[in-house]
């Protein structure tokens, strides 16, 4: 009886590349981003807008349905009734359905997040019927409400186009039916916009998608207009892998925008999650943490980062989690170092005792 193989065969079977570019041009790489609100208006069009008083200000939001706006009046109050202003353009974007809500919880909900950190109750739900005419109150709205409520969440859950941006000119709720009794809303209360829709923060112009940071050409680059906590998810070609390092290249423009702190993951899920999405739909394992370095100089390799751990994944996912302050993030290039896992061989089997390994020899 005889071994078939030779030893130095089965090591060359089992045998892995070491210290490999594991990305390589046209590997499957999406851009990702964290999930966050839809939420955000114009500088000159903001929340307060609403209770100025002024007929001719408004508050426009582009998060769309379901964005809206919680105010917290200068003392607690029970509401009873409510009137509207139409804006100035675009019937369209004005409110359809409405929600009114109460609490007594202090506000923590931040400006344009999802307005739901508050135990929030309804106190009705009404389409507001609102005029066609522009810059036009409507007649009250009355509820039944007893509850006396120290801040209110008001959210446009549809609007006569849902496909428009939200936009109204004035808003009051009075403490009596009909419009009666003290108004309860002034232009001093404290006002935040919200919008409890999602929306994931990654967005790239075409010419600068994150196939640009594997392309090997330092003069191209990855930007995502998601700023921080956006990244991207690859798929080396070459098969399942362990990591073992990376370097970055530095964009061409805004040294703000370099990434400076990085999360990276591994997973051997099958990658389902979609372009610009949270980037969350597989099991990920975080393999390392850290900061880095950038060099000042544009279009400039950074030091490669060492990364430590065995374990062969067959994606990752890199997560920039902070930047030189840029509301973009970018960078030229990034290269991983590391070693690919070969398929095993019919030999490297043989080892395992999963197949014959001996012959008889006649
Ligand atoms: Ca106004
Ligand atoms: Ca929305
Ligand atoms: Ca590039």
């Amino acid at each position: 009886m005889k071994l078939k193989y030779s030893l130095t065969a089965l090591l060359v079977s089992c045998g892995a590349v070491h210290g490999a570019n594991l990305l390589t041009p046209g590997d499957a790489i999406i851009a990702i981003g964290a999930f966050g609100s839809e939420s955000s208006y114009p500088g000159a069009e903001a929340p307060s807008a609403v209770i100025d008083g002024n007929t001719n200000t408004k508050y426009l939001n582009f998060g769309k349905a379901n964005s809206g706006f919680i105010v917290t009046p200068s003392g607690s109050s029970v509401a009873q009734s409510a009137v509207f202003r139409t804006a100035n353009d675009a019937e369209g974007r004005d409110p359809k359905q409405v929600s009114i809500y109460g609490t007594n919880d202090p506000i923590t909900s931040i400006d344009n997040g999802t307005g739901n950190n508050e135990n929030w109750s309804l106190i009705s739900s009404f389409d507001a019927n609102l005029p066609g005419a522009r810059l036009t109150t409507s007649s009250p709205i009355d509820f039944t409400n007893g509850t006396s409520y120290s801040s209110y969440r008001v959210s446009f859950d549809t609007l006569k186009n849902n496909n428009d941006v939200a936009q109204l000119d004035e808003f009051q709720l009075f403490s009596g039916a009909g419009g009666a009794g003290g108004s309860i809303l002034g232009a001093a209360d404290s006002i935040i916009a919200f919008d409890t829709d999602g929306s994931a923060s990654s967005n790239f112009p075409g010419p600068e998608g994150p196939s640009f940071a594997i392309d090997g050409n330092s003069g191209t680059k990855y930007l995502n207009f998601g700023g921080i906590n956006t990244g991207f998810i690859v798929t080396p070609g070459g098969g399942a892998s362990v990591i073992s390092g990376f370097t970055m290249t530095t964009g061409n423009d805004a040294a703000g925008r370099d990434p400076n702190a990085y999360v990276l993951y591994g997973t051997n899920d099958a990658i389902t999650s979609a372009e610009n999405s949270d980037g969350n739909a597989e099991n990920w394992v975080q393999i390392q943490s850290g900061t880095l370095n950038p060099p000042p100089g544009r279009g400039v390799a950074y030091g490669s980062e060492a990364v430590t751990g065995s374990t062969a994944f067959t994606s990752y996912r890199f997560d920039v989690v902070g930047n030189g302050g840029d509301n973009l993030m970018q960078f030229a290039e990034i290269q991983f170092d590391g070693t690919f896992i070969p398929e095993p061989s019919s030999a490297m089997l043989a080892m395992l005792g999963l197949l014959p390994v001996f012959r008889r020899r006649r």
